[in-house]
């Protein structure tokens, strides 16, 4: 059993309860439980600017499955949400990536691990952060407290419910 966490977002469609749905998904698969999720928070675009805010947010799966199966089901969910793929970081119903996968790092064509973007991207750490303080990231071997910058704010989503 490895602790692996992800990181979801969502822009377009109903995002948060896309959100519930990715969740609701991915605890259902055989191989993986869901342990923690983290607050949801809304984010402007990073990358490519001119699409909708997101709703990110980061939770921790308990997992038998090997790195390459949790993608495949992370893609599985993405489909379920009827992601379509064109614009390179463009707007999406749903994107599950995989942040961290016990101590390993996977270096494959299709998948790496711990995700190469995630230490520059505040809309990562900072849901990370609330689940994950004393994890340490397995490339700069540094826990995830500690990769926040304490200057990044994003703001804490507040459903109308
Ligand atoms: N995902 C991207 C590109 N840009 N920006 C925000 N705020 N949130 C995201 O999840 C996001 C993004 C590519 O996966
Ligand atoms: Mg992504
Ligand atoms: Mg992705």
């Amino acid at each position: 059993m490895v602790n692996a966490y992800l990181g979801l977002g969502s822009n377009i469609g109903d995002r948060e309860t896309q959100l519930e749905e990715a969740i609701r998904i991915l605890d259902n698969k055989e191989g993986i439980q869901v342990a923690q999720t983290s607050p949801i928070y809304e984010t402007d675009p990073v990358g490519y600017t001119d699409q909708p805010q997101f709703l990110n947010q980061c939770i921790e799966v308990q997992t038998v499955l090997p790195p390459s199966d949790l993608l495949k089901a992370c893609l599985d969910t993405e489909q379920q949400l009827h992601r379509v793929r064109d614009i390179r970081w463009g707007p999406r119903t749903l994107d599950v990536d995989i942040l961290i996968y016990g101590n390993l790092t996977v270096e494959q064509d299709d998948l790496i691990i711990p995700h190469p973007r995630m230490l520059e991207r505040a809309f990562v750490l900072i849901p990370l952060n609330d689940i994950a303080s004393d994890v340490i990231e397995p490339q700069s071997h540094k826990k995830i407290s500690q990769l926040v910058k304490t200057d990044d704010t994003v703001k804490q989503y507040q459903s109308d419910v």
